[in-house]
């Protein structure tokens, strides 16, 4: 999306021995990137990082997004996702207070609230310790606001998913799972909690929120969702059902997928962002169902046919292209 406004856009990667850049490749932006090795646990790296590529915006995506996860590392968690984001902030301070950030909150900083509607005013209940790393780095974000003046954002963002959604969270893992048991090349789906209730909107249409929220006079937090609320159980129903599957017969429950604890119920107020930047979801839940499990049967298929997608191998980085010191 930066790139067609058109940015010059440098993205940090960190070193893995297996490199991950598939998303760029199924993008077709990989070459049209600047890289820059770094890492958030390291902070000279994100000085380095900020000195290379001088940016007048900087967005942090980056954390340990899979809440799962987070409950068996609830430490590292909490410095990638938490701490981390004050590495930033002082980095930003030392080197150029000038630069807009943008904090990727989440709602999952609401928890069990108990709320019909969650917005900017609800309090926050985090029932995992990725919430809680979350809601460290919109605190800390925004004392980095009030306090030095630098323009710092938090969008707290609802579940937002596309195709490029990693395998393990569940929008995908239904959308993959039933596009395969649609080609015969599976026989079950197997979930934990489908009761478990989310606001899912379509991850594009909130880049253009994220982006707005940067180009406002004021710093500020909005909440991004579609005002929409379903369970999981909905989900998988709506995607069995789209290719003429009965989901009772293919949905099995293990306890494995279960959290110690979860959040039940999450519906977002987007109000706020409809009347301060301007935007309004586009895609409704049903919308976002077919996108995904049609993108998921389009992969499955050319792959029965022998031809595999571009971004299927490791692909490692350019080094030509790669910006050290
Ligand atoms: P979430 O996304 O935790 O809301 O965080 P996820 O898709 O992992 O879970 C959503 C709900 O589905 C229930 N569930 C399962 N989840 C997974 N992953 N796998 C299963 O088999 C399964 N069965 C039921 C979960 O218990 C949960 O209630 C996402 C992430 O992208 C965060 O990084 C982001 O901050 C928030 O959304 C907004």
């Amino acid at each position: 999306m930066l790139l067609s406004k058109g940015y010059k856009v440098y993205g940090t990667f960190r070193r893995t021995s297996t490199p991950n850049f598939w998303r760029l490749m199924a993008l077709d932006i990989y070459s049209k990137l600047h890289l820059i090795p770094a890492d958030l646990l390291d902070m000279g790296s994100l000085i380095e990082a900020i000195k290379i590529s001088d940016p007048h915006e900087v967005y942090n995506l980056a954390a340990a997004s899979f809440v799962s996860t987070a409950f068996e590392q609830p430490v590292g968690n909490a410095e990638i996702t938490g701490i981390a984001v004050t590495k930033l902030l002082e980095s930003i301070r030392f080197l150029n207070p000038k630069i807009k950030f943008y904090q990727a909150s989440s709602s999952e900083m609401f928890g069990n609230v108990n709320t019909k509607f969650q917005n900017e005013n609800t309090h926050f209940s985090p029932a995992s310790p990725y919430g809680v790393s979350k809601l460290y780095a919109q605190w800390i974000t925004k004392v980095y606001r009030d306090a030095y003046g630098i323009f710092a954002t938090n969008g707290l963002l609802f579940n937002h998913e596309s195709p490029l959604r990693g395998i393990e969270f569940v929008s995908r893992k239904i959308t993959n799972g039933v596009a395969k048991i649609s080609l015969g090349l599976e026989k079950n789906l197997v979930l934990g909690n489908i009761n478990a209730k989310r606001d899912w909107g379509f991850a594009p249409e909130y880049m253009e929120a994220v982006h707005l929220m940067l180009q406002q006079e004021k710093p500020g937090d909005f909440v991004i969702s579609t005002g929409e609320s379903h369970s999981v159980k909905d989900f998988a129903k709506l995607a069995f059902e789209i290719v003429g599957l009965d989901w009772r017969k293919f949905v099995k429950i293990d306890k494995r997928f279960f959290r110690p604890m979860d959040v039940d119920h999450l519906r977002g107020d987007y109000s706020k962002a409809k009347r301060k930047i301007g935007w309004q979801p586009k895609t409704n839940f049903e919308g976002l169902v077919k996108i995904m499990l049609n993108e998921d049967i389009k992969r499955w298929k050319m792959s029965l046919d022998g031809k595999f997608f571009p971004w299927d191998a490791p692909l490692y980085p350019n080094e030509s292209k790669v910006i050290t010191r």
